[in-house]
């Protein structure tokens, strides 16, 4: 099985919520090593380029607004099926529509609130641990 590496990030209303470590616990538990980690406030214009995909979106404000309401905490998880594992660990967009027992469905609010980012490909995976880790490969060694 391929190991891989993939972008997480921790949205600011679990860091608000004081969830860092239960959610850490989860990446741990499924086997999904953090390889390196940094807690950022976002600027808008970081927080624009990251989910420049989105930008024609109706909820495109939103979210940017969100994302700078406080600090986030970034990390790249390394693993056998890092980014598949960590989407199944995150559950749906929608926390109402998450499983149960996904860190959307235990912590997070709403659709915009949601809790936790994950990459959802290779390419996206290789684009954003580059965005925040420059230099960082996305290929495990
Ligand atoms: P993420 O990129 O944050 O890991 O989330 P995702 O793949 O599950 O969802 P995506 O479609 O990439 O959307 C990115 C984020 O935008 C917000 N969103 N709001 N109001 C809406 O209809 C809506 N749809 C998406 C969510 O916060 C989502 O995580
Ligand atoms: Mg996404």
């Amino acid at each position: 099985m391929a190991i891989e590496r993939t972008l997480s990030i921790i949205k600011p209303d679990a860091v608000a919520k004081n969830v860092i470590g239960k959610i850490y616990q989860r990446f741990e538990d499924a086997g999904l090593k953090i390889v390196a980690s940094k807690m950022v406030h976002l600027s808008e214009r970081e927080a624009g380029q990251f989910y420049a995909v989105h930008k024609e979106r109706p909820f495109f404000k939103d979210l940017v607004s969100f994302m700078i309401s406080g600090p986030v905490m970034i990390q790249v998880l390394e693993g056998e099926n890092a980014i598949t594992k960590n989407r199944d660990l995150m559950g749906a967009t929608d926390p109402k529509k998450a499983a149960a027992g996904t860190i959307r469905a235990d912590f997070a609010d709403s659709i915009d609130a949601n809790a936790v980012h994950g990459s959802d490909a290779p390419e996206t995976a290789a684009v954003e641990v580059s965005f925040f880790f420059p230099g960082m490969n996305v290929y495990a060694r």
